[in-house]
């Protein structure tokens, strides 16, 4: 990095060692309106909680935004700031440039303080995209992105984004006689996208709040680490998703299982599986994704062949991507050939 674009120390969050080590203080708290078993007000008082009582909060548009500053009341405990829906990067961006300009300038002491800025699967996969991307080619600025993905915009009564998965029921692909399905578009893979786009970006990861430990030690570690760092966590929602909200939970563990859900982190650019994804990766089987699909109404309508169409795409994300479930590529025949006889001549020489 140039010598003139200096970097403020960030805090320390060392991980937590089990639930027994965790902290009792809350920041995100009651009055809130979410849904009863909502699992994205979860990823905020874990997120929330992780990150400790020196953190700045911004949230675009959205559930978290709405359901969680209605009327003149809110669940935050730390400063929180409401932003546009395309508009976390720059938020983040920002918020962290303006903290180091009054530290600079004595208008503030000089503390390590955590910016967090979440967005929904809309604000960020969709709308927000391109300013995500460009708040993770500033090194010199510390501060943490955490897309909070429901697959919906869910606040604005459940319409499909490129986050809704292959087939879901939303109230813009209702399923028909003419067409049983609507929406036949794959998801995206935004935390490898950004993974694999950004170098100066030093951690990415994706977590799963059905896993809280681990997701909040990531969230730990994205803030410690510095610089501009992204989080993908996938979240239930009993009301998009269609099911009795007790089973959030159960949901969130069956994504990884089926491995419709990998959890990886990239650290300093180099990749990790971790929980139950790191034992997949290591040949450990995955459940059938038709235990995950019906437990949802959003694919009630689904066909059997519907559910083999969609257990082979995931098989071959697991089978024929060059990472799996971090990198969609595959190797040509030729480039394969030749790593393998470049390979075959290191060992000879050994
Ligand atoms: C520029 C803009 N377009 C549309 C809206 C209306 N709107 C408010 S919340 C929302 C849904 C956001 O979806 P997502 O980011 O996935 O968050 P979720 O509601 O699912 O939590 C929309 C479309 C808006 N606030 N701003
Ligand atoms: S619609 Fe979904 S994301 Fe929004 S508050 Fe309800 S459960 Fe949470
Ligand atoms: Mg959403």
């Amino acid at each position: 990095m140039p010598s003139e674009l200096t970097v403020l120390p960030t805090q320390d969050l060392k991980p937590f060692k089990g639930v027994k080590k965790l902290t009792q203080e809350e920041y995100f708290t009651s009055g809130h309106r979410t849904c009863q078993g909502c699992e994205s007000a979860l990823v905020m008082k874990l997120m929330a909680k992780a990150a400790g009582p020196r953190t700045i909060i911004l949230g675009s548009t959205g559930c978290m935004y709405v359901a969680n500053t209605t009327y003149y009341s809110t669940a935050w405990v730390v400063p929180w700031m409401h932003t546009q829906l395309g508009a976390s990067g720059s938020a983040a961006v920002g918020t962290a440039a303006g903290l180091k300009a009054l530290m600079r300038k004595g208008r503030l002491p000089k503390e390590p303080i955590n910016v967090i800025a979440f967005c929904g699967d809309g604000g960020g996969a969709d709308m927000g995209l391109s300013s995500i991307s460009a708040a993770l080619t500033y090194p010199e600025y510390n501060f943490l992105i955490l897309m909070y993905d429901n697959e919906s915009y869910a606040n604005t009564d459940i319409q499909l984004s490129s986050m809704t998965p292959y087939g879901a029921n939303t109230t813009f692909s209702p399923p028909g006689k003419a067409r049983r399905l609507l929406h036949t578009r794959w998801k995206k893979n935004v935390a490898g996208m950004l993974a694999a786009g950004h170098p100066e970006c030093r951690y990415v990861a994706t977590v799963d709040a059905s896993y809280p430990l681990e997701m909040m030690n990531r969230v730990r570690k994205a803030l410690s680490i510095g610089g501009p760092t992204f989080l993908h966590s996938l979240d239930p929602c009993p009301k998009g998703w269609d099911y009795d909200p007790m089973f959030s939970h159960e949901l969130g563990e069956l994504a990884v299982e089926t491995g419709v859900w990998p959890l990886f982190e990239v650290e300093e650019h180099v990749l990790r599986f971790y929980g139950k994804s790191k034992a997949i990766a290591a040949g450990r089987k995955r459940l059938p994704v038709r235990e995950y699909l019906l437990k949802q109404g959003r694919f009630a309508h689904f066909t059997d062949e519907d559910i083999a169409y969609f257990q082979r795409k995931i098989d071959e994300m697991w089978s024929r991507w060059l990472i799996p479930g971090v990198c969609a590529f595959d190797l040509a025949a030729d480039i394969k050939k030749g790593l393998a006889k470049a390979e075959a001549e290191v060992q000879a020489a050994v």
